[in-house]
């Protein structure tokens, strides 16, 4: 993409209305614009970064053995009358009256929709276990929404849905999916903590939020500094249900809780290893038995001919606010640094200068050969002053940065440089575009 015909409002300064660094640096990246209270509008690079972040949790899920759908934002209060959470639910629902004056609302999560249409397909055993999910915009009228995408009334999530024939079925889904996220956030370069939240009316421990540590985050968190360890891929079966639970027993082993979880036993056991900080949730996971399947009327028939009542799960992610997270987790004082796997271009092309025809085809050729080796890259070839163009690059923060000036020119090299150590090398254009292809 060439910069001069791209749509990238950049801004110098700090808007005044955002508190913390993320917030700022999407403002001033160009990434987002709100456009009412905690509703935004997600501008070219933005929303490149957000289709990086869905693709992630995708591909992820989808390893993990979960299907995906697509179900509406938009859902009748009937539904919701069906689970009995319609009055419950309270001023977070936005509702919503349609020209017949029939009641509905914006979702705000989807147990009740997902129920009903597994409820309308499944007959027996054979159709389950099966997990489900989707990548769509929920609603939710939060009182205070602050810190741009991290709290925001209209946001993106990945919502999964589990249904299982027991209860030992349904701790599988779960397990699959606790390590489906530990995965998720490590390709994201994020190392997430699963700690142990509340369960609410059904009890037994099985529910976890996974926290980012950030020192703005809104929970206040305690842990063990084993989890100081940097995050890594596992490689797991998925299938394999005792393999499975030893996996999540040893992520679970080292202490980690929220302030309302704390367990003074555990932390006196961590002793000197006991770490406090504060964190993001960017994802979250329950397990909930027969709580929408008893009253929403979802029955299959068991291998022995009997009725069997499902046990469901429900799995979140925040995806546009993990933009928020991962910006929290990386940046310095000149902006943002992008991990590789969800930066908006892999390349930031520079012609320092414009009105110098040798230089112009010479990045010319070189955005050529990028786009031929198939290489992302964002090429600015606008008529500005070469520090405004590095100023921005590295506001964006994309990976590498190649520089084609004069002077380089004449000695037949161009500058390479890394975003996240602004370490730089000089090379042939051949080798630029080999070195950031491979
Ligand atoms: N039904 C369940 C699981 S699908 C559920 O809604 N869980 S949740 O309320 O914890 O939301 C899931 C995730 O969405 C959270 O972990 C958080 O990352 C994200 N999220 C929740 N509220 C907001 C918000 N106001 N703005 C941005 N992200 C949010």
């Amino acid at each position: 993409m060439r910069l001069s015909r791209y749509f990238l409002p950049v801004m110098k300064e700090s808007p005044a209305d955002a508190q913390i660094v993320s917030h700022k640096l999407m403002l001033r990246a160009g990434l987002v614009r709100q456009t009412a209270a905690g509703i935004y509008a997600w501008l070219p690079l933005g929303l490149r970064v957000l289709q990086k972040i869905g693709q992630i949790v995708r591909e992820e899920q989808d390893r993990s053995g979960a299907v995906e759908l697509l179900m509406p934002t938009l859902q009748s209060a009937d539904l919701w009358r069906q689970s009995g959470r319609y009055d419950a639910y309270g001023p977070e629902m936005l509702r919503i009256t349609d020209r017949h004056e029939r009641e509905m609302l914006y979702g705000p999560t989807n147990e009740e929709m997902v129920t009903a249409i597994f409820r309308d397909a499944a007959r027996s055993y054979r159709d389950l276990p099966r997990t489900l999910y989707h990548i769509q915009w929920k609603f939710r009228d939060e009182v205070r929404p602050r810190f741009g995408v991290m709290r925001g009334r209209e946001f993106l999530m990945k919502d999964a849905y589990s249904f299982d024939m027991d209860e030992a079925g349904a701790r599988h889904s779960y397990n699959r999916m606790l390590v489906a996220y530990l995965n998720t956030f490590a390709r994201m370069g994020l190392r997430a903590i699963p700690m142990q939240a509340d369960t609410g009316p059904i009890g037994g421990d099985l529910s976890h939020e996974f926290i980012v540590l950030a020192p703005t985050g809104e929970s206040d968190v305690f842990y063990h500094a084993n989890w100081e360890r940097p995050a890594e891929l596992s490689a797991v079966d998925f299938e394999n249900v005792a393999g499975l639970q030893a996996i999540v027993d040893g992520y679970t082993a080292d202490y980690a809780a929220t302030d309302e979880k704390r367990d003074e036993a555990r932390e006196a056991e961590a002793g000197d290893a006991l770490r406090q900080s504060r964190g993001v949730e960017v994802g979250h996971i329950f397990y909930f038995g027969t709580k929408y399947s008893d009253p929403m009327g979802l029955r299959v028939q068991g291998a022995d001919g009997s009725e069997v009542m499902p046990h469901m799960g429900s799995y979140g992610i925040g995806v546009s606010r993990l933009m928020g997270a991962i910006i929290e987790a990386s940046h310095d004082d000149k902006g943002i640094v992008w991990p590789e796997a969800v930066a908006p271009y892999k390349v930031g092309l520079i012609n320092m200068r414009a009105d110098d025809a040798a230089c112009a085809t010479a990045a010319d050729d070189l955005y050529a050969k990028l786009q031929a080796a198939g290489v992302e890259v964002l090429y600015d070839d606008r008529d500005e002053r070469g520090g405004a163009k590095f100023a921005t690059m590295d506001l964006i923060g994309l990976p590498w940065q190649i520089v084609v000036g004069p002077k380089g020119l004449a000695n037949g090299v161009v500058e390479l440089k890394r975003r996240a150590d602004g370490e730089r090398i000089e090379l042939s254009a051949a080798d630029a575009v080999a070195k950031v292809a491979g």
